[in-house]
């Protein structure tokens, strides 16, 4: 080993680490004919050790670079972690899906918590697939680390991907070579791809010495979020764990729905739509669970049934607002529901007219606000005024939204009194500004989104629960407090869940005897359009406050202001898409006719000087 370094350092130890790559090149120059890569890489590695390294270092950087020649890097593509972790076609995802595996073990490293790996591509088509990480509380994995995330999926080689490593792990404090143990929960779909993937994910935690990867095999993407933070929070976290959770919860609301409405209650019947992904057979399950309501899925993804996410599913129903496909004539008039591929969207739907193809859509906005009406309402009868003061429950109630939030929803959350604040599209945003109050309430308009308890505020709800339970049992204020814990367990506390968001739904619905339409007539939304462009690079275009302006190209904005007060409530913005290589524009007016110009002109402004 030393031989290599002899007449450049005398002791390994004076080798600085920006000194490796010139010594890796000049040993590949000395035995140009080693028999394997594998073996050469290994080799290398080990020879350019300082002295000071232990043994058990040195089978960190042979593991690393042993399997990552296992997964080379494909040619020709460029794999970014974007709003929702890396996404393209299944096929050539597992070099990425392998890397995201080292990343979810460096982060358990970390942390020292268990951490999350869900192999999805979401509403995208069948071919696709992609990967994301979960950090310890469930959340989506901080992006401080996305740019080493960046790095080292497109790391060329099994040499750049261990020096990328052993720096990081170096700049963050994190020890290897097995000091610390970690764990990361592993999670699929039901995309085809999603096996293969899975092994890959596996060998990636598995590179890092003291890294156990936990197969939980098939889950929706929710799931797979709350099972990493109920891990850490010490709560029993398997499948079985998490459906006894919803279904007690719901139960729990359902016998606090006021006596005096059973007979007129809401129908209780709800056409799921399961987009032939995971969320459809899970759901399946879940209804054998539950009483009082009557879940009837299609598109379940049974064997025959369509393809995930074709023809249906929430992104479709959502964008193109049709019928999608497994309903009919038979169900207009019906509540029904969509679910996209993971089943952390839903949006709400009534058939109008199969033969028009029309439907009545309940989209995230909606949904907000039908949480919203409910939570303010607990919150207030907690608080209603009486000569005993202390009995007051003061909470910060917030509500986030994005800039694709149909106008009128806003105005209409205004209008009750409610903050609303708005942040930049993707989950990791609003869920962070979220958790700034004691309850916040998020969605984006496509369905996802879901009603955050901040810990203190949830403590507090227990203390008042347990000291009216002794002091008036059973009174107004009492069921207040017991509905506010119940929503809190039922609704997942780590990301958007469909099959939770539907459960609140539809107790809600109940609470209120409020029928589909009268949910749906809330207020009506503005005629809005959506457009893309393709642009030759999207990071040309800088938006800020919350996507609504944007900041370079300079002059673009000028001319969308200019065209947007051409047009009465007009509103316009455009944004790069986090998923796709386009520029995305968005347009409200006050007919259709007036969204449908307004989008073209501003579209046709972003082409011209971007296209
Ligand atoms: C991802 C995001 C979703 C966002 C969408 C925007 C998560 C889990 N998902 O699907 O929240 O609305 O991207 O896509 O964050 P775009 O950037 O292509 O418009
Ligand atoms: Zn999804």
């Amino acid at each position: 080993m030393q031989i290599f370094c002899q007449g450049k350092n005398s002791c390994h130890d004076e080798i600085d680490r920006k000194t490796w790559k010139h010594v890796y090149t000049e040993v590949i120059h000395v035995f140009p004919s080693c028999q394997t890569l594998v073996k050469r890489e290994a080799f290398l590695a080990i020879s350019v050790l300082p002295q000071s390294f232990s043994m058990a270092d040195e089978k960190q950087r042979v593991l690393l670079l042993d399997s990552g020649s296992r997964f080379p890097l494909p040619q020709g593509v460029r794999f970014s972690y974007g709003t929702a972790g890396f996404r393209c076609n299944g096929s050539i995802l597992s070099s990425t899906v392998f890397r995201a595996g080292i990343i979810a073990a460096l982060r358990s490293l970390k942390t020292g918590s268990v951490v999350g790996l869900m192999i999805t591509a979401s509403h995208n088509p069948v071919a696709d697939n992609g990967v994301k990480i979960a950090d310890p509380d469930g959340g989506m994995m901080t992006q401080s680390w996305e740019p080493f995330a960046d790095a080292l999926a497109n790391a060329p080689d099994p040499q750049h991907l261990l020096q990328l490593v052993l720096q990081f792990a170096m700049d963050e404090n994190i020890p290897l070579g097995g000091v610390h143990s970690a764990e990361v929960l592993l999670g699929r779909d039901t995309r085809p791809t999603g096996e293969f993937l899975l092994e890959a994910a596996k060998q990636g935690v598995n590179a890092m010495i003291g890294a156990i990867p936990i197969d939980m095999g098939i889950l929706t993407t929710p799931q797979l979020h709350w099972m990493v933070r109920s891990r850490n929070k010490g709560i029993k976290a398997t499948e079985t764990d998490y459906f006894k959770q919803l279904s007690e919860s719901f139960r729990c609301l359902m016998d606090l729905v006021p006596k005096e409405t059973v007979k007129d209650r809401a129908d209780t019947k709800v056409v799921v739509d399961g987009a032939n992904g995971v969320g459809g057979a899970k759901l399946e399950e879940l209804k054998e669970m539950l009483t009082g309501l009557e879940i009837h899925v299609r598109n379940s993804g049974k064997e025959g049934e369509g393809i995930l996410n074709e023809g249906c599913g929430a992104d479709y129903v959502q964008k193109e607002k049709v019928v999608p496909c497994g309903f009919c004539s038979d169900d207009v008039g019906t509540r029904c529901a969509s679910l996209d591929g993971d089943a952390d969207r839903l949006v709400y739907f009534r058939v109008l007219s199969a033969s028009h193809n029309r439907i009545d859509l309940v989209d995230g906005d909606k949904i907000l606000s039908l949480f919203a009406i409910f939570i303010k309402e607990q919150l207030s009868i907690l608080n209603k005024k009486d000569n005993d003061l202390s009995k007051e429950l003061p909470a910060k109630l917030g509500i986030v939204q994005t800039a694709y939030a149909n106008g009128a929803s806003t105005n209409y959350l205004k209008q009750l009194g409610l903050e609303v604040v708005f942040t930049p599209t993707g989950v990791k945003y609003l869920h962070k500004k979220a958790s700034e109050y004691d309850i916040g309430i998020y969605f984006e308009a496509n369905g996802h989104g879901t009603v955050l308890f901040s810990e203190s505020f949830i403590y507090l709800l227990e203390s008042r629960s347990n000291e009216l339970a002794s002091t008036s049992a059973g009174s107004e204020r009492h069921k207040a407090v017991l509905r506010l814990l119940a929503v809190s367990q039922l609704i997942n506390q780590a990301v958007g869940d469909a099959l939770s968001g539907l459960l609140l739904v539809e107790a809600i619905l109940q609470y209120m005897r409020w029928s589909f339409q009268k949910w749906s007539e809330l207020y009506h939304d503005l005629p809005s359009r959506q457009l893309k462009v393709k642009v030759a690079d999207r990071s040309t275009v800088i938006t800020a406050n919350a996507e609504t302006r944007v900041v370079k190209p300079s002059g673009l904005q000028e001319l969308i202001d200019m065209e947007t007060a051409k047009y009465p409530r007009g509103r316009c913005f455009v944004r790069p898409s986090g998923t796709e290589d386009i520029i995305r524009v968005y347009a409200e007016g006050s007919t259709q006719e007036a969204a449908d110009n307004l989008a073209k002109a501003v579209a046709q402004h972003v082409d011209r000087l971007l296209g």
